[in-house]
């Protein structure tokens, strides 16, 4: 009878620190998210080639950038990329539990049923880890105090020639999605875009940025979404100038002399850019404690 005792009592005792180990050990942090996109201003293609998504309450964002070559053909590659998107965010609103960005990439790929093709980089946020998958040039940095912590990897074939997802021959499937995983802390940002950003500014020129603005993001009273808007539209702007600058120096224009092609200056392209914030949240805090 008092071994019965003993171990009933013990029952709740042992289930109960258990839990609050699980909440103390969780870092609470959330990735607030907003993007910016600038067309190339194309007259039949107002919408560009690139696509994105953004879901705040999954922590999960994603660009695409349809590959123009398609043109050729009559095909419009942007029609595809804001499918491949789309049901990208499809998959990731239905996904009740961590999200794999690879499955993601495979799930919205296998629902495309467009021709054309696409990069695609897609990337999700879970309590200070950073979950990513990738095919083609598109691609995201951390930033650390201004300072770039973290750049993913890109995939191109040959210059000016990325990998691509699409139903074509000649195109690539996930399989080849490179994976990436990487510790954030609080205060980090994540600046993700399409090869419009990452070819026409260095590193350096988004710390810079980075650096002017970050500021603003600690002002609690504006409104979360519009100062994420605003730092990805700054973003956007000084790429969108350079790629109109036939003379400046840009990470385009290096690729183009190692390749021996001739060219000057910045990239005409679609420019998309998706800012991240990582911050502490205690609200979403409490509401974990009061639910358990
Ligand atoms: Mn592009």
């Amino acid at each position: 009878m008092k071994v019965k005792l003993i171990l009933k009592s013990k029952e709740p005792e042992s289930s109960e620190p258990k839990s609050l180990k699980f909440l103390l050990k969780k870092k609470n942090l959330r990735m607030r998210s907003a993007p910016y996109y600038i067309p190339k201003g194309h007259k039949l293609k107002p919408l560009g080639e690139d696509a994105h998504f953004v879901s705040p309450d999954q922590q999960t964002i994603g660009v695409a950038d349809g590959v123009g070559g398609w043109a050729s053909q009559g095909v419009d590659a942007g029609e595809y990329a804001r499918e491949l998107m789309h049901n990208s965010l499809d998959c990731v609103k239905k996904e009740s539990s961590v999200i794999h960005p690879k499955r993601v990439i495979e799930e919205a790929f296998s629902n495309t049923k467009r021709q054309g093709s696409s990069t695609a980089c897609v990337m999700t946020h879970n309590d200070g880890v950073l979950r990513a998958a990738n095919v083609g040039d598109s691609g995201f940095m951390v930033l650390r105090e201004g300072k770039v912590v973290y750049k993913s990897p890109t995939q191109q074939r040959r210059f000016n020639c990325p990998f691509q997802l699409g139903h074509g021959q000649k195109s690539d499937r996930p399989e080849c999605a490179v994976e990436m995983e990487f510790r954030v802390i609080a205060g980090d940002i994540v600046v993700m875009g399409s090869d419009g950003l990452l070819d026409n500014l260095f590193e350096w020129e988004i710390e810079e940025i980075i650096q002017k603005e970050y500021h603003k993001l600690l002002k609690e009273n504006k409104d979360s979404a519009n100062k994420y808007e605003d730092l990805a539209y700054q973003i956007a702007e000084t790429a969108y100038y350079k790629s109109l600058d036939k003379y400046c120096m840009t990470p385009f224009a290096i690729a183009c002399t190692l390749a021996e092609k001739k060219h000057k200056g910045g990239k005409m392209d679609d420019i998309t850019v998706v800012v991240g914030h990582i911050v502490n949240d205690s609200s979403w805090r409490m509401s974990a404690l009061s639910s358990s």
